[in-house]
């Protein structure tokens, strides 16, 4: 019994390649249109690596267990009991606490302050959240209802308010998720990486992620990236025809 610890071992090794493997070479996350998005994805992706060998460990010892000492038929009595060993778990207690730890920090910290960045941009646009519609008020003063249009590579600054109950500012492609608080202004600072719109990716809009009534699903609003020139353009065009 002593032994015991070689297959789950090579247990442990097999679940830890497979699982590497699979979460290596399947996605779940959908596309990634901004530069905060790269960092949220590769946070994700650590997290997922690091995730494999503690539960391959688990299920290397569930299945070691389940083998070793199934019922072999001969008497339905409870077995010995089982002493615990000082030293596993006290390893276990040392890893565990040390990844917890090390995740705090990167890419806690430093991941969190990587998405927030320097409070410097290039564009500020409002956005206000009500029940249940997304209006948009670019820097020039002209508001749209229909499309939130944002500027390539260009770091924009979001203020979000909300009118009525709280709502919750996520682009999916963004990766990016700010409250809208009525009373208080949010910030989050945005810069997209390539030009699209909804109809290339359905992660592309606005979308409301805080329950805030009847309608909160709906609360919805396409959103295009485009050209720095043309988001100019399509803002004057909605000044003059607002
Ligand atoms: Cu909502």
């Amino acid at each position: 019994m002593k032994k015991s610890w070689i297959p789950v071992f090579l247990l442990w090794l097999l679940f830890t390649v497979l699982g590497l493997l699979l979460v290596m070479n399947t996605t779940v996350l959908p596309a990634q249109y901004s530069e905060e998005a790269e960092v949220i994805d590769e946070a994700y992706e650590l997290l997922e690596a690091l995730a494999v060998p503690v539960m391959a460990l688990i299920f290397a010892i569930m299945v070691w267990g389940a083998i070793s000492w199934r019922s072999r038929g001969a008497d339905r009595e409870d077995g010995p009991p089982q002493r615990g060993s000082r030293l596993i778990v006290g390893l276990w207690l040392v890893v565990t606490i040390s990844l917890a730890i090390g995740i705090v920090i990167n890419p806690g910290f430093v991941g969190l302050a990587a998405v927030r960045g320097e409070p410097v941009s290039d564009y500020v646009v409002e956005i206000e959240a009500a029940q249940f519609f997304w209006q948009v008020t670019y820097p020039n003063g002209a508001t749209a209802l229909d499309e939130l249009v944002v500027p390539v590579e260009k770091r924009v600054r979001y203020d979000v308010h909300s009118t009525d109950v709280l709502h919750s500012f996520w682009i999916p492609a963004f990766r990016t998720k700010i409250d809208a608080v009525p009373g208080l202004t949010t910030r989050v600072y945005i810069t997209a990486t390539h030009t699209g719109g909804i109809d290339d990716d359905v992660n592309l809009r606005i979308q409301c992620a805080e329950l805030c009534g009847a309608g909160h699903a709906q609360m919805s609003l396409p959103v295009r990236v485009v050209d720095d020139a043309e988001w100019l353009d399509y803002i004057d065009g909605l000044g003059t025809g607002g």
